[in-house]
């Protein structure tokens, strides 16, 4: 039996376990990337490790999320995760070179290499052929360390594509087709291999779309072959040497296939708020818009730029219509400059924004009261914009910019002209905004800055025997971890001090829900289908956790928060059986009996009792040996320290 490209990079790095889907296993980390909103705590987190530099073949610290700088708090973290990356071995990419994943891809990717990144849309560099994971800050920490990665087996699903996109039909269309078919939990446990005649048609820009938004299917990771255009993706970028060809066993075995014919498709939108919410262009009709935003991680490559720059040429954006447009890295910025598409973007009365996240993360540019507002970004959730009414729209950017000229949604493929833009031979090579480390002897000359907004994250203690709490929220399905800890202009630069954050937990659902907590300084969330899905932000358990949170019953759990509740200590739980969700009230007192017993003796059912209603509910305990370690222990970091 023949293996997938997935399974061919983690048979070369599996350290523990077996490749048994469903079970546990280990895997070597050969690459860690950090992002400024997650990284503080990350390097915080590595520091208490007391490791002296990292072990992995290269760590990349970026900075490209929190750029407002409204106060002193970003540019302290930015000084601080500078000086801690020279210390340790890491690389550093300075405010301005880009954002995380479009720079990593141009600079760092490496086919069949392991990368994972303290971000959710760390497998856009899936679109080389990396098998490359969004994890917590602390799994991140860990891999810097040396220390091996831990997620289950995943299944394998192949997407077929055949065929050829038609003009102004973009790689957005093809996920966000892979999303309406799969939706937001469809990829849980799954990594999505993308093969068929029609991979040969999408450059590797357009392939790390489709697997940077595969994040939003919950899935593992995406990945694509390292072929013959990976080949040249990278010698484009001067790093021919980095190409090695890894393509799937022509017998390999796929859990699930999945059928597109790229011909048939037509540009799409994710309505609001959720980005398996697809409709066609044509299905949205022509409704009125107010703003357009260009760029994030998802749509921000030099291809994605200059075919915007064409739809633009000449044309003014429509006077009731805000356009910024952000590009994604420094090289993309740079080559625009060059090539004069800049110009042409001002012209048409774009406003250029920053290389980073910015609005995607709420970092200014929020539409107007209830406004419309289209974006190539990946995440529509409600309120993620900023504005708590905002309606947002994802689209490619082939429909944004032509959506901007005309004022109202329209559907790109009724545009006269084609445009041809083409991939360069060679990207502008200048890695000037990348600092590299310390050389080992002068390591211990590096001070380390560190602002006043730098506290401490919460101690955590071993799992009690008994834990007796109040069910203090209860919420539907699909809560996003921008619901449990929003981000956001206001808040995002309290990244690095958990007390300030924790008023802001679960605000969007119940305001009242930190106050709860404090009352009565322990409790239970229950919650339903796909808890935690979106990002990676570890502060979305760090948080539930100083407020006192001891377990999360859901009716199932996105990845990363699963793993981000086990490493800071807290229990993730499921329902047997689901309509028992039903059997929990807000406020019910609860009762986990005899639960340090159950982890301790691997039983994979836990008792929850209702002493309100009197209820006695059977719940999944389904834990690995590690991982009820670590939960027993109160925590990773307390694990870790344990465990050497
Ligand atoms: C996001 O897109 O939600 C973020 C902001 O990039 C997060 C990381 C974070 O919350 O810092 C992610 O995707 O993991
Ligand atoms: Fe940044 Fe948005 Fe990408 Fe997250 S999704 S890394 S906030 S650009």
């Amino acid at each position: 039996m023949g293996y997938t490209i997935a399974e061919k990079i983690i048979k070369a790095h599996l350290l523990d376990g077996e490749m048994t889907k469903g079970q546990d296993i280990g895997i070597r980390i050969d690459q860690t990337l950090t992002q400024d909103a997650t990284g503080t705590m990350a390097y915080l987190e590595f520091e208490a490790m007391g490791v002296p530099r990292v072990k992995t073949e290269r760590s990349v610290a970026y900075i490209d999320h929190n750029t407002l700088q409204t106060g002193f708090e970003n540019a302290d973290d930015h000084r601080f995760i500078g000086s801690i990356a020279k210390k340790h071995g890491i690389y550093f990419s300075r405010p301005g070179n880009g954002i995380c994943h479009q720079v990593h891809l141009e600079r760092f990717s490496v086919p069949g290499k392991t990368l994972i990144g303290s971000d959710s849309h760390t497998p856009t560099c899936g679109g080389i052929g990396m098998l490359a994971m969004g994890a917590g800050g602390l799994d991140v920490a860990v891999a810097m360390g040396g220390g091996t990665y831990y997620i289950t087996m995943p299944k394998m699903v192949r997407v077929n594509l055949t065929g050829k996109l038609r003009p102004f039909v973009a790689a957005k269309d093809i996920i966000l087709e892979v999303l309406r078919i799969l939706t937001v939990k469809g990829g849980v446990g799954k990594i999505v291999e993308y093969g068929g005649e029609g991979i040969k048609t999408l450059s590797v820009p357009e392939r790390a779309t489709i697997t940077n938004m595969g994040a939003e299917l919950g899935a593992t990771t995406s990945i694509f072959p390292a072929d013959e255009i990976a080949r040249q993706f990278l010698s484009a970028q001067n790093r021919e040497e980095d190409f090695t060809e890894l393509l799937p066993d022509s017998d390999a075995v796929y859990d699930e296939v999945v059928e597109i014919d790229l011909s048939t498709l037509k540009p799409s939108a994710a309505l609001p708020h959720s980005p398996d919410n697809v409709k066609t262009v044509e299905e949205v009709g022509p409704i009125k818009i107010d703003q357009v935003l260009i760029g994030s991680c998802t749509n921000s490559s030099l291809l994605d730029m200059l075919r915007v720059a064409e739809i633009l040429k000449g044309k003014t954006v429509h006077p009731d219509v805000s356009l910024g447009i952000a590009p994604g890295s420094k090289q993309v910025f740079n080559m625009l400059a060059d090539c004069g598409a800049l110009g042409v973007l001002i012209a048409a009365g774009a406003r250029i924004l920053e290389c980073a996240c910015g609005p995607c993360i709420g970092m200014g540019q929020s539409p107007n009261s209830a406004g419309i507002s289209l974006r190539t970004f990946n995440r529509n959730f409600e309120g993620r914009s900023g504005t708590a009414d905002g309606q947002i729209y994802l689209v490619s950017p082939e429909t944004a910019a032509a959506s901007a000229i005309a004022g109202y949604f329209t559907d790109p493929t009724t545009l006269k002209d084609d445009i041809s833009v083409t991939i360069p031979e060679k990207f502008l090579i200048n890695d000037n905004m990348v600092e590299p480390p310390a050389s080992v002897e002068d390591a211990h000359k590096v001070e380390i800055l560190r602002g006043p907004n730098i506290k401490p994250f919460p101690v955590t203690k071993p799992l009690e025997s008994v834990i007796a709490a109040k069910a203090l929220l209860k919420v539907g399905d699909n809560i996003t971890t921008d619901h449990i800890m929003p981000a956001g202009a206001k808040i995002l630069p309290f990244r690095s001090n958990i007390p300030f954050l924790s008023q802001f937990c679960f605000r969007q659902c119940d305001e009242k829900f930190p106050d709860r907590c404090v009352i009565n300084k322990q409790g239970i969330i229950i919650g339903g289908v796909n808890y935690g899905q979106g990002s990676s932000r570890e502060h979305a358990a760090l948080v539930p956790l100083y407020l006192g949170i001891k377990a999360v019953i859901t009716k199932s759990f996105a990845r990363i928060h699963s793993a981000n509740l086990i490493n800071a200590g807290i229990l993730p739980l499921t329902f047997t059986n689901e309509e028992d969700y039903d059997k929990v009230s807000e406020n019910d007192e609860l009762e986990l009996t005899d639960i340090r017993t159950t982890i301790e003796t691997g039983s994979n059912k836990a008792v929850l009792k209702n002493k309100t209603t009197g209820d006695e509910i059977t719940l999944n305990c389904n834990l690995s040996t590690r991982q009820r370690a670590i939960i027993l222990a109160g925590g990773l970091l307390n694990y870790t320290k344990e465990n050497g």
